[in-house]
């Protein structure tokens, strides 16, 4: 028979750490949750609507401020000092999450598992924030200018700021 004792159940649930972002746009709204358990990878859900169909870049940006809007957000998020790339690339910044898809309906379903955006520890993204852009991202391999800083993926259509959710 098998069972877990109640102090080592306490210690699993009280590691899950939770955070929300609300992104709002003029023309573009979503909510994005972030959950974390323990040390493991971060898992991103939610939704985003208004959007044009077709591909857009999404990111962790440095800054959880949007007194100017999501232009003060500041660059990708990139502890590290690494250049843009996709999620999957080695040489990537921590904030790059690639690209959302929107249906025709310009609606995303995010469902995405990252390792390099925790929710704890002097990397955290608490406090940070979340851009979805217009254009798509080419993932730093586009050969434009700003492939390698930004993916070129346009404006910052919506942001939110990433909060602690309970
Ligand atoms: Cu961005
Ligand atoms: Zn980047």
């Amino acid at each position: 028979m098998n069972f877990i004792p109640l102090g080592f159940w306490w210690q699993i649930t009280e590691k899950m750490v939770k955070g929300v972002a609300v992104l709002a746009g003029p023309d573009v709204k979503g909510t994005i949750f972030f959950s974390q358990e323990g040390d493991g990878p971060t898992t991103v859900t939610g939704s985003i609507s208004g959007l044009k169909p077709g591909l857009h870049g999404f990111h962790v940006h440095a800054l959880g401020d949007t007194t100017n809007g999501c232009m003060s957000t500041g660059p990708h998020f990139n502890p590290a000092g690494k250049e843009h790339g996709a999620p999957e690339d080695e040489n990537r910044h921590a904030g790059d999450l690639g690209n959302v898809t929107a249906g025709e309906d310009g609606v995303v379903n995010v469902n995405i598992t990252d390792s390099q955006i925790p929710l704890t520890g002097p990397h955290s993204i608490i406090g940070r924030a979340v851009v979805v852009h217009a254009d798509p991202d080419d993932l730093g391999k586009g050969g434009h200018e700003l492939s390698k800083s930004t993916g070129n993926a346009g404006g910052r259509v919506a942001c939110g700021i990433i909060g602690l959710q309970g």
